[in-house]
């Protein structure tokens, strides 16, 4: 189990096409001796396996049965960690929906990006298409990519999904209480009457094909069963090659829906119906697996942009064991379940506390299939191989540190059991996060030492990054180099 570590020419070591052909060329010219033992081949679903990313919004750290969830069933999203791994340290990159996306989809931090928290429908900026999405690197080694469900990264034509490297797209590109009404709020006591009355006509939210809206208002009781049964169909058509499905559910962000055979009225049923709707949805997309014989050489991760918005109170996720929630960088904000399966290389019922993130999953599949990361788009995120496999990797944020980024600032870092908070509002706080995950005891005063190296870590990687960033795509200066043809 897991990658073949041996010693190869360093030509070799950039793809795994051409180490498998070095790999053949060893064998039949007999240069392989009882001395040399054959080298293994690399198998095709470990250097090029198919990829399902899916990526709830809004969903808390203790809302499902693996992390500990007293309410909501979730026996498939269960058995992907049971048949697979379980992290318990695994984080966003952001604390809210559009950076949270464009971190994921480029591996780095929203500042080396230049990317705003949340984009508004029609916004005038967004992620640049000058970036590097996971979608344009599998791209470049073969797969199809679609894209399916929330994107949030831009809505124009030049910044929708299929600029960046997707195949196709179908799915509202923004979060689905956008465009509301405006005789309606969007607290508790809304959401409650919402739900009641199935009134998804309150929203003007468009769904798209592609680059053209084909509905709106979006019938968002449907919605869910709609983007499993695009997913099933995209792994139908694309059995015989490589394939990246890109699987961004709208909710459990509000406002909540389910089909009309799950409902119940009771408001207070809404987040465990929806979290449970979208269990029997990732089970379905599991069986098509199972059936076209695809589960082995699938590399299935299931994990959150963000945690729970707890502000929405009973139609928002819980963080569990974690302190607060979404729109904050204490750790129910960012640290998010994290489930994954991939027969060929993940053993069963692995658990790691390794740190990881997000922005992790693009310099990952870049080392597995032998994508280049190109020198001018540098990244945030590392490989992190040797956390899925059972050879005993640590983290490589242990060293660096992994920042948790608000507003084009690091706001706290953590770096192996100690995360400092330092807000640009607020006084410093040290928590242990290994002895205390709810960050309940501040160890400022105790800590002084470890205080002022994790400072000078934040205060460097804002540097180095301020340094460094990119520009995000501007539709002003989109629409100039338009007319200057
Ligand atoms: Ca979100």
């Amino acid at each position: 189990m897991g990658f073949p570590a041996m010693t190869i020419p360093p030509a070799f070591l950039v793809s795994p096409v051409r180490f498998v052909t070095f790999s053949c060329f060893l064998i039949l010219s007999g240069l392989v001796g009882q001395e040399n033992p054959p080298i293994p081949a690399v198998e095709p679903e470990i250097s090029q396996p198919n990829v399902v990313l899916i990526f709830c919004d809004d969903m808390g750290y203790g809302d499902l049965g693996c992390y500990g969830s007293p309410r909501n069933a979730t026996p498939n999203i269960d058995r992907l960690a049971s048949e697979g791994l379980r992290f318990t340290d695994f984080y966003s990159a952001y604390c809210v929906c559009s950076a949270s996306r464009a971190s994921l989809m480029t591996g780095c931090y929203q500042a080396r990006i230049s990317m705003p928290g949340v984009i508004s429908p029609g916004s005038r900026v967004a992620l640049n298409p000058d970036e590097i999405t996971i979608a344009d690197l599998l791209k470049s080694k073969g797969y199809a990519t679609a894209c399916i469900g929330k994107w949030h990264l831009g809505d124009s034509p030049q910044t929708l999904p299929t600029a960046q490297g997707f195949d196709s797209y179908f799915g509202i590109p923004y979060s689905n209480d956008m465009k509301r009404k405006r005789a309606w709020g969007n607290d508790a006591t809304n959401l409650d009457r919402i739900w009641r009355e199935r009134r998804w006509d309150i929203y003007e939210n468009e769904l798209y094909r592609d680059t053209k809206v084909v509905e709106s208002p979006v019938d968002q009781t449907t919605l869910t069963v709609r983007y499993t049964d695009e997913a099933i169909a995209f792994i139908e058509a694309n059995r015989e090659r490589s394939f990246f499905l890109y699987w961004a559910n709208a909710m459990p962000h509000v406002p909540l829906f389910v089909p009309d055979d799950r409902f119940d009225p009771n408001p207070h049923e809404a987040y465990r119906l929806t979290i449970e709707h979208i269990d029997d949805c990732v089970g379905r997309v599991m069986e098509t697996l199972d059936r076209l014989d695809l589960a082995k050489g699938t590399w299935v991760i299931f994990t959150s942009d963000n945690g729970p918005w707890l502000s929405k109170k009973h139609h928002g996720g819980s963080a569990g064991i974690l302190r607060e929630g979404k729109g904050t960088v204490y750790e129910g904000g960012m640290r998010v379940p994290c489930v994954m399966r991939w027969p060929s290389h993940i053993p069963t019922g692995k658990v790691s506390d390794q740190v990881a993130s997000t922005i992790d999953f693009l310099p990952t599949l870049a080392a597995i299939t032998g994508a280049e990361i190109s020198e001018d788009r540098p990244v945030d995120g590392r490989d992190i191989r040797a956390l899925l496999d059972d050879s005993g990797g640590v983290s490589p944020h242990d060293e660096e540190g992994f920042y948790y980024y608000r507003f084009n600032k690091p706001q706290a870092v953590r770096v192996g059991k100690w995360k400092l908070k330092h807000e640009v509002v607020g006084k410093p706080e040290l928590y242990d996060l290994r002895a205390d995950p709810g960050e309940t005891r501040d160890l400022v005063k105790e800590q002084p030492k470890i205080v002022e190296r994790l400072k000078a870590m934040m205060k460097a990687k804002e540097e180095q990054l301020k340094t460094e960033a990119r520009p995000p795509w501007k539709a002003r200066e989109a629409k100039k180099a338009a007319e200057a043809g």
